[in-house]
C-alpha cells in the first residue's frame, strides 16, 4: 500500500504523465487539486485519470510553466530527458530540458512559494567510490545527465537557503514498475519484454555489475515524505540498500516468465557505472521512508498483471485496500 495522500492540495506534477510522474498524479489526483505539464516526448495521456488539469508544453515555456503552477501549494518536478546516452550525444539539448529549464521551475515555484521536490538521481555519484553510498560521498558524475542533475540537486538545495524556499532533492537509484517502456527504459523492463517474446536476453558485459532497484511506487511513497517533511533543503538516496548483478537479475527474470530464453552476454556498454547502491539510513531516520517492496515481489506483480490505464491501477488499488 502507498502512504496517505496529501489532501486539499494545490499541486503540479511536471513530466506527470511520464513513467514516475503519472504514478504521483493517480495517487494525489483523489483528494487534491492536480496539474500536470507535460509534452508527451514519452508521457501518455492514458496514464492519467480524468479530474486532473493537463497543461501540453515544455517546462521551458514560461507561459505553459505559468498556467500550469498558479496556485501550487507543491510542485513534484518530474520532468527530464532521462536517458545517459542521449545527453552524451547531445549534451546541450538535455542541458536545456534538465538544467536550465528546471530553473524555470525553480523561479516559478519562487512566484508561488511553493514547495519544491525535485527528482535528482544516483548519476551524481559517478562511480561510486564506497559502497553503498552516502549523500556524503564524492559527486563526480560521469555524463552530462548526472552533471546536470547534480547542478539541479545543489541549486535545489541553495534555494532552501537563499530564498527561505521549501525545496527537497530526490537521489533516485534505478526504478522500475508498470509503465516503464519505450528505448530508453530501464534493464527490468527490457529483459521482461525478451524474455516474454522468447528471445535472447542481453546482458552487457559478464553481468557482475550491480544495482539498487526500486519500485516506482516506493518512489511515490518517498515524495509524498518528501512533500510533508521538516528536513527540507536536503538531498536523499531512494533506493532499497540492497544490490543485485545484472547476470543474476536476467536470470531471476527468465524463470519467474518460465521463458526459454537464452541469456547472452553483449559489449560492455561504454561508460558503464560498475556498482550503485543507495545508503538509504538518511532517507529512513530524517523522512521517514524505506522501500517496502522487494525485487523478487516486484517482478512477479510485473509480470502477472501491468494495467496499463489509470482506471485499471485505480480498480486495483481499491481491490488492494479492502
Ligand atoms: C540508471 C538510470 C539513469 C541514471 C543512472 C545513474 C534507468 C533506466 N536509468 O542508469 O537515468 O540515473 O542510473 O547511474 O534507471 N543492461 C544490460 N542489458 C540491457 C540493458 C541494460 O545488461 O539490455 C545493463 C547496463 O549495461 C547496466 C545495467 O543493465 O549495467 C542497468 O542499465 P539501465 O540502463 O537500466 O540503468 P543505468 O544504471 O545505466
Amino acid at each position: 500500500m502507498r502512504s496517505p495522500p496529501i489532501r486539499d492540495r494545490t499541486v503540479l506534477v511536471t513530466g506527470g504523465a511520464g513513467f514516475i510522474g503519472s504514478h504521483l498524479v493517480e495517487t494525489l489526483a483523489p483528494h487534491n487539486e492536480v496539474r500536470v505539464l507535460d509534452n508527451f516526448s514519452t508521457g501518455d495521456q492514458s496514464y492519467l485519470p480524468e479530474d486532473v488539469t493537463v497543461v501540453e508544453g515544455d517546462i521551458s515555456d514560461p507561459i505553459a510553466l505559468q498556467q500550469a503552477a498558479r496556485g501550487a501549494d507543491i510542485i513534484f518536478h518530474q520532468a527530464a530527458m532521462v536517458s545517459v546516452g542521449q545527453s552524451v550525444a547531445a549534451p546541450r539539448a538535455s542541458n536545456e530540458t534538465n538544467l536550465e529549464a528546471s530553473l524555470l521551475v525553480l523561479e516559478q515555484a519562487r512566484q508561488e512559494d511553493a514547495r519544491v521536490v525535485a527528482a535528482s538521481s544516483a548519476a551524481v555519484y559517478g562511480h561510486p567510490d564506497e559502497l553503498p553510498v552516502p549523500e556524503t560521498a564524492s559527486t563526480e558524475p560521469t555524463s552530462p545527465y548526472g552533471i546536470q542533475k547534480l547542478a539541479l540537486d545543489q541549486y535545489v538545495r541553495r534555494y532552501e537557503e537563499l530564498y527561505d524556499l521549501e525545496t527537497v532533492a530526490l537521489r533516485y537509484f534505478n526504478v522500475y514498475g508498470p509503465r516503464q517502456q519505450g528505448p530508453y527504459s530501464g534493464v527490468i523492463s527490457t529483459f521482461l519484454e525478451q524474455a516474454r517474446a522468447g528471445e535472447a536476453i542481453t546482458v552487457e558485459g559478464d553481468g557482475e555489475q550491480t544495482r539498487d532497484f526500486v519500485h516506482v511506487d516506493d518512489v511515490v511513497r518517498a515524495n509524498l515524505r518528501a512533500a510533508t517533511t521538516d528536513s527540507v533543503g536536503e538531498a536523499y538516496n531512494i533506493g532499497t540498500g540492497e544490490r543485485i548483478s545484472i547476470r543474476e537479475l536476467a536470470e531471476t527474470i527468465r524463470d519467474a516468465t518460465d521463458s526459454q530464453s537464452p541469456v547472452i552476454h553483449k559489449d560492455p556498454r561504454p561508460g558503464d557505472i560498475r556498482h550503485s547502491g543507495a545508503d538509504v539510513s538518511k532517507a529512513d531516520s530524517e523522512l521517514g521512508f524505506d522501500a517496502r517492496i522487494s525485487l523478487e515481489s516486484g517482478i512477479r506483480s510485473l509480470i502477472s498483471s501491468e494495467p496499463a490505464t489509470a482506471s485499471e491501477r485505480a480498480a486495483e488499488r481499491a481491490v488492494d485496500a479492502q
